[in-house]
């Protein structure tokens, strides 16, 4: 199957600018494609990551991906899909920024390779910065038409709030951007988001300005991803998910996964994996006719997870998972217990001994020691993983697991996170 093909199967095609002539030259040969991300942020989130699995898949396919980090784009800021102007960041936050990010993206394309694969990693702050205004406006501005840049959609859209030239000017550098490409890396091919159609489409005008009609160049982007539901994607409770591990762990991010709804998995299963079509029908079938085995969402996890972060810690999230799923938590270390309590309820006691009723009241864990009493005599009340029912127990600060946490599970479900203070 072609990769175009594959690309259509996997839902992950909205507009291309021509289909046929891509098809075409797709099957006859290997190009190059490029898809830029601008270092406005830390870090990629998971709603980036899918273009990027399609340069992936292109580069799978024996493509060669080039990756632009917008060290000067972003200093701008695309107002694709923003209702209002941007505040302008430091050039010094954008440099960080851009450090970040293309590690980030030598992780995503580089692990795993075999040699053969190509990819190229360029910041576009390189030749951008270099252009005098003189230049800019002779070379370049001479030939983008004011009353087509007014056309896009993102420009129109803020006619009436107001846009900023710098913003108006923001095509243009994308499109300066696909032309380097086209004549020094032998790029023919642009892929982006819904949102990138615009500034996609100027740069292949400009292209056939300077290089005449023949020039072959392409554009494609892929839809906007919704949920089944209309939600939002990619948020969860507590915001983005991040593909750097210090801003969402590897614990969170193999969880929000797992916990996507059956009429989704099949969707995330395309976009996400790599798995061939036949493993992901027959996921789907097993989501549809037992879906409280929910193979789907498990696999999406695991292979999702193990692309973007590695074995290791899908290992250790998976070890996460199932020790507080079984409460069988006291194996756990130091590390995995700061992964996988972060978002449950956290509370501080003093490092000394206590009687457990009294101590779970004093540090609020418990509202009063008659409740507190009535959970320990109920076998509710397990620590580190072992219940405790005698209401005597004398809790010692020995047996906090890495000399600081102590695991409180009242009932089935509900986890405490308990930091002894020095
Ligand atoms: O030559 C280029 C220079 C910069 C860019 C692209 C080509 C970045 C682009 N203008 C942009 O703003 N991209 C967004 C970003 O950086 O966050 C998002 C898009 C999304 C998808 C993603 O990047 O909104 O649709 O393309 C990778």
């Amino acid at each position: 199957m072609s990769i175009i093909d594959d690309l259509t199967w996997r839902g992950a095609i909205n507009q291309q600018t021509d289909p046929n002539g891509l098809a075409k030259l797709t099957s006859e040969k290997a190009i190059g494609l490029y898809c830029g991300v601008d270092p406005t942020g830390d870090s990629m989130h998971i709603g980036h990551l899918i273009p990027f699995m399609v340069l992936k898949r292109f580069q799978l396919a024996g493509h060669r991906p080039v990756v632009i980090i917008g060290g000067a784009t972003g200093s701008i800021g695309d107002p694709s899909g923003r209702n209002s102007e941007r505040t302008l960041q430091t050039m010094d936050v954008v440099k960080e920024n851009a450090r970040k990010l293309t590690l980030q993206m030598e992780k995503l394309f580089l692990t795993g390779q075999t040699d053969g694969n190509s990819f190229t990693i360029v910041n576009n702050y390189e030749w951008l910065s270099q252009l005098s205004l003189l230049e800019f406006l002779r070379d370049y501005g001479k030939h983008f038409n004011v009353n087509t840049m007014l056309s896009k959609d993102i420009v129109a859209s803020r006619l009436e709030v107001g846009i900023s030239f710098t913003e108006f000017t923001y095509q243009i550098l994308q499109a300066i951007d696909f032309h380097y490409l086209f004549k020094h890396h032998d790029v023919q091919l642009q892929v982006g988001g819904a949102d990138q159609w615009g500034n996609i489409t100027a740069g292949l005008d400009f292209i056939r300005r300077m290089e005449g009609h023949e020039a072959q160049a392409y554009g494609l982007t892929i839809p906007l991803m919704l949920k089944a539901d209309g939600t939002k994607f990619g948020k969860s409770a507590g915001g983005a998910i991040w593909l750097d591990p210090e801003k969402t762990t590897p614990y969170e991010f193999y969880q929000f996964w797992l916990n996507q709804q059956d009429e989704d998995v099949v969707k995330f299963l395309k976009y996400f994996t790599f798995l061939s079509h036949e493993e992901i029908e027959a996921l789907g079938q097993s989501v549809q006719e037992q879906p409280h085995l929910r193979l789907g969402q498990k696999r999406l996890a695991e292979e999702i997870t193990r692309f973007v972060h590695g074995q290791a810690s899908l290992d250790e999230a998976q070890e996460i998972t199932q020790a507080l799923f079984t409460g069988d938590v006291a194996n756990l270390s130091a590390k995995q217990i700061k992964e996988g309590f972060k978002n449950m309820p956290q509370f501080t006691a003093p490092r000394q001994n206590q009687n457990l009723v009294i101590w779970l009241t004093e540090i609020g864990l418990v509202p009063s020691r008659r409740q507190a009493r009535e959970f320990i005599a109920n076998g509710a009340i397990s620590l580190n993983g072992e219940k405790i029912t005698d209401l005597e127990f004398e809790l010692s600060p020995d047996i906090a697991i890495g000399g600081q946490y102590i695991i409180v599970r009242r009932g089935k479900k509900n986890y405490y996170l308990v930091t002894l203070s020095d």
